[in-house]
């Protein structure tokens, strides 16, 4: 589920349902249902913390504010490549096993490729989940680092909008990926003004 953004439900503002889903621009919701509840797209916890523990917190409704262990695993295993199985068996606790797998990303942070210099190491860097393709979220996370719009809420979302509006152009087989070789093509997502 973590190649694409998840959502929650909401109605009135709150969370009401344990549940993520895939989130989707052109999601449809019946008529009847949408006088009730709307859909939150999930954000980034680096990008966005505090709309991220808003949509992650089921309790906020009652006031508390407080995460518990179950609603951080959920939202871990919808947005973050962990292996789900292996999170929830943690024997030394949700802590150790995320630090794990994701202490390394400080390391990372401080060594950011540049996309001018050196296509294919800006993609690796990128591919977060190393799965051999950019994905839309991954795209976008790399421009809002780049941009440095981590503390912008609404150019977030508008970076978001664009990336989607024009993801077609990039990924012309429709394969919900950018692979390295669409990547660096002449006319890829890399390749205008790339230099090479
Ligand atoms: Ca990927």
């Amino acid at each position: 589920m973590h190649k694409e953004a998840c959502s929650v439900f909401l109605k009135n503002s709150k969370r009401i349902c344990p549940h993520f889903l895939h989130y989707r621009s052109e999601l449809h919701i019946p008529a009847s249902v949408a006088i009730l509840t709307s859909i939150c797209q999930v954000p980034s916890i680096d990008e966005d913390p505090e709309g991220w523990f808003e949509a992650v917190d089921l309790s906020v409704r009652a006031g508390e504010g407080t995460l518990n262990q179950r609603e951080v695993l959920e939202v871990l295993k919808a947005q973050l490549p962990l292996d789900a199985q292996r999170l929830e068996e943690a024997s030394d606790g949700l802590l150790a096993c995320i630090r794990r797998d994701f202490y390394r990303d400080v390391e990372r942070e401080a060594r950011i490729p540049d996309v001018r210099e050196n296509k294919e190491e800006w993609f690796d860097y990128w591919d977060y989940d190393k799965s051999g393709t950019l994905e839309q979220e991954e795209i976008v996370r790399a421009l809002i680092k780049t941009f440095r719009l981590s503390d912008d809420r609404s150019r977030i979302e508008q970076m978001r909008s664009v990336v989607s509006a024009v993801w077609g152009i990039f990924d012309p087989n429709n394969s919900g990926g950018i692979d390295k070789d669409e990547f660096v093509a002449r006319d890829g997502l890399a390749g205008k003004g790339g230099g090479s």
